[in-house]
């Protein structure tokens, strides 16, 4: 479906952290979304740690994914969730390098989007388990291409082992 301007539509977000303390980060940073206008968190998967994906050597990402509801158009909840990010002191230097906070616009109802700041189904989600692996948690029938789902693509994706539930 494409946007309604005004009405409730179910998106998912993949957060990670790996700098300071990145269970307060995300805990923040769900805080902040739940706080912004036409953005409700309903749902927030467990934290799993995951080594980092990559061509950057960096520590360990605490990763999760949320399903909110939102009345804001997919780029108005991108740019939102970058003034999160800029809010809570990210700095944007090495890319794929260490981060405070980062929030991506993984899925937004079964939009298919190609603009310049913004495509969903998220491009290298299907091959990502730190992004899979909570997602699964949360919302596994969710498609994200020509008849793959969340699950299926979890069920053939590399280095699923890698990434532990933790349970604080
Ligand atoms: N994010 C990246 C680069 N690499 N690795 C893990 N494990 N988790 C991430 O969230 C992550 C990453 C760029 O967004
Ligand atoms: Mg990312
Ligand atoms: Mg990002």
């Amino acid at each position: 479906m494409t946007h309604v301007a005004g009405a409730w539509q179910r998106a998912a977000l993949g957060l990670g952290s790996n700098m300071g303390d990145p269970k307060a980060n995300l805990a923040r940073a769900i805080a902040l979304l739940d706080a912004s206008p036409g953005i409700q968190v309903r749902d927030v998967s467990p934290a799993y740690r995951t080594p980092p994906w990559g061509p950057v050597p960096q520590d360990d990402y605490r990763n999760i994914c949320l399903v909110i509801e939102t009345t804001l158009a997919p780029v108005d909840l991108l740019r939102r969730c970058l003034a999160v990010e800029k809010l809570m002191g990210r700095v944007r230097d090495v890319r794929w390098g260490p981060r405070l906070i980062d929030i991506d616009v993984l899925l937004y109802e079964d939009t298919k989007l190609d603009h310049p700041e913004l495509t969903v189904p998220h491009p290298r989600m299907a091959e990502r388990a730190f992004v899979l692996v909570p997602l699964a948690d949360v919302w596994p029938d969710a498609v994200i291409g020509e008849g793959l789902t969340v699950a299926g693509a979890l069920a053939s994706c590399s280095g699923r082992e890698g990434v532990i539930r933790l349970e604080d």
